[in-house]
C-alpha cells in the first residue's frame, strides 16, 4: 500500500505504509494517519502530508528557534495552527518563555496528534501552554499589544487558511505584538507555490520594515525545500543572541548557529521571487 500525495496534479510524493492507523472527517477538514515504512507516523490533513515522526523535527527547530534566539527575550510566544503541539514543543525549550500560547482551529487536530505522535504533543499539558482552539483571525483580532513572537504555523494556503497568507491578517499579527516584536510563517515551497511566496512576502512587506525569507529542508515537503519567512520592524535575523543559539543547539538535532547563518542564504531564482528587504 502507498500513500501519494499530489503536487498541483504535476508530481507527486509516494510513501511506502504499512497500515492506515487513523481516519476521520473533522467540522474542518479530513484528519488521516499513517504508518509508514520509513518515516514513522504519517499525518495528512485533506490530503497534505503535515508531518511525520522522522523529519518533523527540522521544522519545528526552524520555525521557533530562528525568531526566538533573535528576540532579545521572548517572554510571550503565540502558534497559529501547530495543533500537532511540534513547535510548542520547541519554544518551552527557551527559559525566558513564560507563556506559550497555541491558537489552533481544529481540536480534533491536537486530539489526534496526543495519540498518535505523542513525542510531538506530549508538552501541551505544561503549565506555561494555554490551549485554544479557536480560529487564528478571529483570535488575532481580540489582542493588543501582547506577544513578543508569533508563528504561523499554517497547513497550506487552501480553504481556511488562505486568510493567513494576506496583508489584512499581518497587521492584525503586528497589533498583536508588543513593540520590538517578530512575527514568523510558513512560506511554502519556491518550486510549486511560486505566488503564494511572492504574494505573501510582499504583503509582509507592506506591514513590517524588515521581511527575511529563510530555508530548512523537509523530505516530506513539495520539493524538500521548504521556506519560512520572517517579518519584524526592529530586528533582523543576522543578529541573533549566538549564546542562546549555542545553547539551544546543544539538544536540537538540526538547528545550531552555523545553520541559524546559512539558512539565510537564497538561491538566485528564490531572490526573485521573494520581495525581502
Ligand atoms: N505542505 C505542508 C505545509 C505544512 C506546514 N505546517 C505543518 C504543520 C506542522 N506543525
Amino acid at each position: 500500500m502507498w500513500f501519494y500525495e499530489n503536487y498541483d496534479e504535476k508530481a507527486s510524493l509516494g510513501l511506502k505504509v504499512k497500515r492506515k492507523l487513523h481516519e476521520e472527517q473533522s467540522k474542518f477538514q479530513k484528519i488521516e494517519v499513517y504508518e509508514t515504512e520509513f518515516f514513522g507516523n504519517l499525518l495528512t490533513l485533506d490530503g497534505l502530508v503535515m508531518l511525520s515522526t522522522k523529519d518533523e523535527f527540522v521544522y519545528h527547530e526552524m520555525i521557533t528557534h530562528l525568531p526566538l534566539c533573535t528576540h532579545p527575550k521572548p517572554e510571550r510566544v503565540l502558534v497559529v495552527g501547530g495543533g500537532d503541539g511540534g513547535a510548542i514543543r520547541e519554544i518551552l525549550r527557551h527559559d525566558t518563555v513564560k507563556e506559550a500560547v497555541l491558537c489552533e482551529i481544529d481540536e480534533r487536530v491536537t486530539r489526534v496528534c496526543e495519540e498518535y505522535f505523542p513525542s510531538t504533543a506530549g508538552k501541551l499539558g505544561d503549565p506555561r501552554v494555554k490551549c485554544h482552539f479557536d480560529d487564528g483571525f478571529a483570535f488575532m483580532q481580540r489582542h493588543e499589544n501582547y506577544f513578543d513572537v508569533i508563528i504561523t504555523d499554517s497547513s497550506d494556503p487552501v480553504g481556511p487558511g488562505v486568510a493567513l497568507f494576506k496583508e489584512d491578517y499581518y497587521r492584525l499579527v503586528k497589533k498583536a505584538l508588543r513593540p520590538g516584536g517578530i512575527m514568523v510563517s510558513q512560506s511554502e515551497s519556491p518550486w510549486f507555490y511560486e505566488e503564494t511566496m511572492g504574494s505573501m512576502t510582499a504583503a509582509m512587506g507592506q506591514v513590517f520594515k524588515n521581511v527575511q525569507t529563510y530555508i530548512a529542508m523537509i523530505p516530506l515537503y513539495p520539493s524538500g525545500f521548504w521556506t519560512i519567512s520572517f517579518a519584524s520592524d526592529d530586528h533582523r535575523l543576522e543578529k541573533f543572541d549566538a549564546a542562546r543559539s549555542a545553547k539551544i543547539a546543544a539538544n536540537s538535532k538540526y538547528y545550531n548557529p552555523d545553520i541559524h547563518r546559512g539558512a539565510l542564504a537564497l538561491p538566485n531564482f528564490v531572490r526573485a521571487i521573494v520581495k525581502n528587504k
